[in-house]
């Protein structure tokens, strides 16, 4: 927990008119701390504070550099297009020595964003409007980031799509074993298994070797786009993993949280369903934006992305349940290896339900040749 005389000392660095004394936590986020602070004019904009996980972001100044030209590239784009950069696009704040991030004497690292009132997120998304419009806002997110050529962005996580990698970290957890729970899981692992080969299309040469690496979002839970009070798109938020990956990346993590009837953590797997029209809707939404920068081979992708990230972050979450929770933020004991069996489960159905998936996606992108 923060004291508030050390949010007051951050603040104090911000070049911001943010009241220190109303901070509050804020969001359903896994890694960081969030807190919304009022302003202190009433009217003027409030803020959004972050401590950011150094743990996990290492190089906070590569990865805040990056933040800022995704933004800068964004607030470009969103003028040309007769948008409002300040609400449809996060704007970072400077702090007194013109940097976008301040690092206290505790060591710990800040940064601070206005806060767009006014909006809603969705952990769970109902209506198929709201799907359609999270695929709209990816698809022109993608769009809008398409000219920056890859190679170009921080790494700032390394390998983090990487399935491989993925399984050799749950490996490394299995043989350590730092909680005594391996035992405890022989079923999950025994599903890990069972996916394992099939889960390596992004890694084999002769199927990426006609996938462009491009500029994704990385972590495009549907919680991450902004929806205005009419639940349309207003402004994708979130953008510390934006760097060089596959758009099937961001379609599948999308898909993954839009199309689920329950929760990323729902307890009771029979809750865990498919809400088709959804499904429908985002590829309606995102066809919209990205069948005009999208390969064939990356459209023929874009279910094997589907399928691939529920099952990465079901090994994710697993490898934290073995290692103790260290990386993502738990409510409860075993809560990481709930997340786990609902990830798993829903694989399960994307599975089975993947071939029709597919061919809505190939249907709706024969609408656009
Ligand atoms: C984490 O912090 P948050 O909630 O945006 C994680 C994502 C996972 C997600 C699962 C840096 O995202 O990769 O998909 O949890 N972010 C990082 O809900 O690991
Ligand atoms: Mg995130």
């Amino acid at each position: 927990m923060q004291s508030s005389k050390n949010i007051a000392e951050v603040v104090s660095h911000f070049k911001c008119a943010a009241d220190a004394g109303s901070y509050k936590a804020y969001g359903s986020g896994h890694i960081n701390d969030t807190f919304l602070l009022r302003n202190v004019a009433a009217g003027g904009p409030d803020y959004l504070l972050q401590r950011i996980n150094h743990n996990i972001f290492t190089n906070v100044e590569k990865l805040t550099e990056n933040m800022q030209r995704v933004t800068e590239h964004l607030k470009g784009k969103v003028l040309s297009h007769g948008g409002d950069p300040l609400t449809e696009v996060m704007t970072l704040i400077p702090t007194d020595k013109g940097t976008y991030f301040y690092n206290d004497s505790n060591g710990n690292y800040w940064r601070m964003f206005y806060f767009l009132g006014n909006t809603k997120s969705y952990d769970l998304v109902k209506l198929p409007k709201q799907a359609y419009e999270g695929g709209k806002a990816f698809g022109r997110f993608q769009a809008m980031l398409s000219d920056i050529p890859a190679g170009e962005m921080f790494e700032v996580i390394p390998d983090f799509h990487n399935i491989q990698h993925r399984l050799r970290q749950l490996n490394e957890a299995i043989a350590k074993d730092a909680a005594g729970r391996v035992s405890s899981v022989q079923n999950e692992l025994e599903i890990v298994r069972k996916y394992a080969e099939s889960m390596q299309y992004f890694q084999q040469c002769d199927q990426v070797k006609n996938l462009p690496k491009r500029v994704i979002h990385n972590d495009t839970k549907f919680n991450n786009v902004l929806l205005d009070k009419n639940d349309e798109a207003q402004c994708v938020i979130d953008l510390e993993t934006v760097m060089d990956g596959y758009v099937a990346y961001d379609f599948g993590d999308a898909i993954r949280t839009i199309i689920n009837t329950s929760t990323e953590d729902e307890a009771d797997l029979n809750k865990i369903q498919l809400n088709m029209p959804l499904f429908d809707a985002y590829v309606n939404g995102y066809l919209q934006e990205a069948s005009k920068f999208l390969t064939d081979a990356e459209v023929n992708s874009l279910m094997k992305g589907a399928l691939l990230l529920p099952y990465m972050q079901a090994v994710r979450f697993l490898t934290d349940h073995i290692n103790g929770d260290v990386y993502f933020k738990t409510k409860f004991e075993g809560h990481n290896l709930q997340r786990a069996r609902a990830q798993f489960q829903l694989l399960k159905m994307l599975d089975e339900n993947a071939e029709a998936m597919n061919a809505t996606i190939l249907n709706e992108m024969a609408s656009y040749k």
